[in-house]
Order: structure tokens, then sequence, then C-alpha cells
């Protein structure tokens, strides 16, 4: 049996990829470790909580009392970090908490798991850590040897943690790898982000808020996808090394909202152009050849079929999503969109 350690597994990709774990794997067990920020909702975990095979603990990543002392009670064998602040928008409102759990949680988890002994210490990162590509370059593509040259506290504080990462590999020789992944959608994604905040404003007949032109372009990738990546990444992936994660799926924002607009049923004249994020990054597309090359990795869900299965979740799942919208989310919405 093996035990794994999943930080940030209330939040949108960590609670799916226990999903698939506790699904795919009979032989391991998860510990969730959250700390239920506004982004951590238990309820996600709910149908899982009393499963044989699965413990949550509600723990904040930075406190390394509490990480120790669970690092040495349940001596975990694997270790997937997916525990950070990961909204754009948030980090260039209030950067700091971005460098605390992102970069300086990560390495109280790097520390427990030099102290303490690991199989594999697994990062979860993101396509932004290179920055942007240019609109009218669709021949270039992010790779594992792209540079790093981030634009937002966000992104920074990210690749300040993969570098940390990457430094107790050399130094340490602590058995890590780190993924890189583009922009995922599916189930349980918090309605701050650009898919469910596009759905859950059109059901309600809210403007939908498009930032500058909308022609920025994110390379869309259905969450089990990534889920699945990431299994084989442990499995099979080389220590040391890093992969970038991404189905060669790019899209323009103003499409995604036509599409949501269009499979809703709603007029798109809910569409409002509102001020452009500040340093907003213009395109990111990931060159995935390393990761089928060598671990045989391939997208397997297309976006005509995710997009539509996501859109049918929020419908079936409004509970959820009326839980959240009804409370702090609100003061958020207000700050952020209310004057702009
Ligand atoms: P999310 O915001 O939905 O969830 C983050 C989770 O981390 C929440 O449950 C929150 O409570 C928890 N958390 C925050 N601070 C914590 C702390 N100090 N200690 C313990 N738990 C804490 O984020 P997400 O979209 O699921 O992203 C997960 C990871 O994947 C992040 O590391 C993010 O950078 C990365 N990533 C996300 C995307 C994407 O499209 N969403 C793409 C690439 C990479
Ligand atoms: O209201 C909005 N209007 C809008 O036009 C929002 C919330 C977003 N947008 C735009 C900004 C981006 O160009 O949509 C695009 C996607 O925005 P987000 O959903 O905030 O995602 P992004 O900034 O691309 O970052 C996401 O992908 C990489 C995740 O939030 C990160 O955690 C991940 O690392």
């Amino acid at each position: 049996m093996n035990t794994i350690i999943v930080t940030g597994g209330a939040g949108f990709i960590g609670s799916n990829f226990i999903f698939y774990m506790l699904e795919q794997h009979e032989d391991c067990r998860i510990i969730c470790v959250d700390k239920l920020t506004y982004a951590g909702n238990l309820s996600t975990l709910s149908h899982v909580m009393n499963h044989p095979r699965f413990r949550f603990i509600k723990l904040d990543i930075c406190d390394r009392k509490g990480i120790y002392e669970l690092f040495s009670e349940e001596k975990p064998d694997i270790v997937v970090n997916f525990a950070a602040e990961s909204h754009v928008d948030r980090s260039i409102e209030n950067p700091e908490v971005f460098l605390q759990t992102n970069t300086l949680g990560t390495s109280v988890l790097m520390d427990a798991c030099y102290k303490y002994g690991i199989g594999r210490y697994h990062q979860v990162s993101t396509d932004e850590v290179y920055g942007d590509l240019p609109l009218d370059r669709p021949d270039l593509f992010f790779t594992e040897e792209t540079p790093i040259h981030t634009s937002s506290p966000y992104s920074a504080s990210k690749a300040s943690a993969d570098l940390l990462v990457l430094s107790y590999f050399r130094t340490y020789g602590l058995p890590i790898t780190i993924s890189r992944c583009s922009n995922n959608y599916g189930p349980y994604h918090f309605p701050e982000k650009l898919i469910p905040l596009m759905i859950i404003n059109a059901l309600n007949d809210k403007p939908l808020p498009v930032y500058g032109k909308g022609l920025n372009v994110r390379d869309w990738l259905y969450v089990e996808d990534h889920c699945r990546a990431i299994d084989m990444v442990l499995r099979k992936g080389r220590v040391g090394e890093i992969y970038n994660i991404g189905g060669h799926n790019e899209m323009k924002n103003i499409d995604i909202v036509k599409i949501i607009c269009k499979t809703l049923g709603k007029s798109e004249e809910l569409i409002t152009y509102v001020a452009d994020r500040k340093g907003h990054d213009l395109r990111y597309a990931i060159d995935p050849t390393k990761i089928y090359n060598e671990l045989g990795w391939l997208p397997e869900t297309k976006f005509e079929n995710g997009i539509q299965k996501t859109i049918q979740w929020y419908l079936d799942n409004q509970e959820w999503w009326q839980t959240i919208i009804s409370g702090e989310y609100q003061n958020y919405y207000e700050k952020m969109y209310g004057n702009r």
C-alpha cells in the first residue's frame, strides 16, 4: 500500500486527482492536507470522506510543526503538492499570501521530505512560469527548455517554488518531479476562474465580463486528463525531470464565452468588455512532445465534449456553487468587477 499525501485536495484539481487515484489504484491510501482557504471546499470531498483508504486533515502547508508531525506519523511514500493560491487576479491585489503558500509552503514540504525520507515528491506547477507567447506566432510553443519568464506575482511564486524543488534534487538528491500544465477545466472549478464564472453568470443572466478584447489565448485541458498525466509521471517519470502537460487546444477567451452562451441558450448581449487584467499574458501553448514520447500520455477528452460535460455538471450541481456564491464570494465579486 502506497501512502500518498495530496496537499490542496479540497480544491479543484486536487479533489479530481483524489477521486481519480482512489478509483484507479486499490493499492494507494490518500491523505489530503488542506488549509481550507476560500478555495477549499469540504463538500467537494463529501463522497470520499468515509472511504477506508482516505483521510482528511485540515492543515496549512506553511505550518512546519504540523507538517513534520504528520510526516512522522504517516511516513508517506509519495507527496503530490497541489496546495496553492491559484488565482492570478488575486495575486495582483495581494501578492504576499502567494509567496507564503506557493513558495514558503513548498519549502516546508521539501524539508519534511528530506527529514523523513520520501519515495517521490511531485510539484504541480503551471505553464505560466514560462510567461507568454505572442499572438502572431502560432508556430511557437512552451517546451521544458523554454526559459522561465514570469508575468504575475502568482506565476513568480510558482516559478520560485519550481526552482527550489529543483535545488533539493541537485543538492540533497531528493527524488522530485515537476509537471507544468496548461489551463484546466471541469467539475469543482472555483467560480472565480473564466469558465465557471461565465457559466454561472450566464445561468443568472448577469453580464459576462471579458477582459480587454477577449483575444487572449489559453490552452485548455480537461481536468481528468491532467490527473492521469500526473499519475503517469509518478509511476514512470524520470526523477529530477520536468514534464509539460497540455493537449494543443488553444482557444480565444471570447470564443469560449460564446460557446457557453450558445450551449445555455443565452444571448451574446450578456458579453461585456471590461478593463484588461494588469500584465495580462497573451497566449499560452504547451508542446507536450516529451510526456508523449517518454510516457505515452495524450489527452483523451476533446474540448467539444469536455465543455459540454462541464456545463452539464454546473447545471446538475447548483447547490455546490450556490453555496459558494452566496458567501464571501459576493464581496470578492464586487471588489473585482464592481468598478471595472
Ligand atoms: P484551487 O485554488 O482550486 O485549490 C487550491 C487548494 O489549496 C484549496 O483547496 C485551498 O484550500 C488549498 N490551500 C491553499 N493554501 C493552502 C495552504 N497554505 N495549505 C494547505 N492548503 C492550502 O487551485 P487549483 O486550480 O486546483 O490548482 C491546484 C494546483 O494546480 C495549483 O498548484 C496551481 O498552481 C496548479 N495549476 C492549476 C491550473 C488550473 O488551470 N487551475 C493549471 C496548471 C497548474
Ligand atoms: O472574468 C474573467 N474574464 C476574463 O476575460 C476572468 C476570471 C478571466 N478572464 C480571462 C483572463 C485569462 O486570459 O480568461 C483567461 C483565463 O483566466 P483565468 O481563468 O483566471 O485563468 P489564467 O489566468 O489563465 O490562469 C489559470 O491557468 C493557469 C489558473 O487560474 C492558474 O492557476 C493556472 O496556473
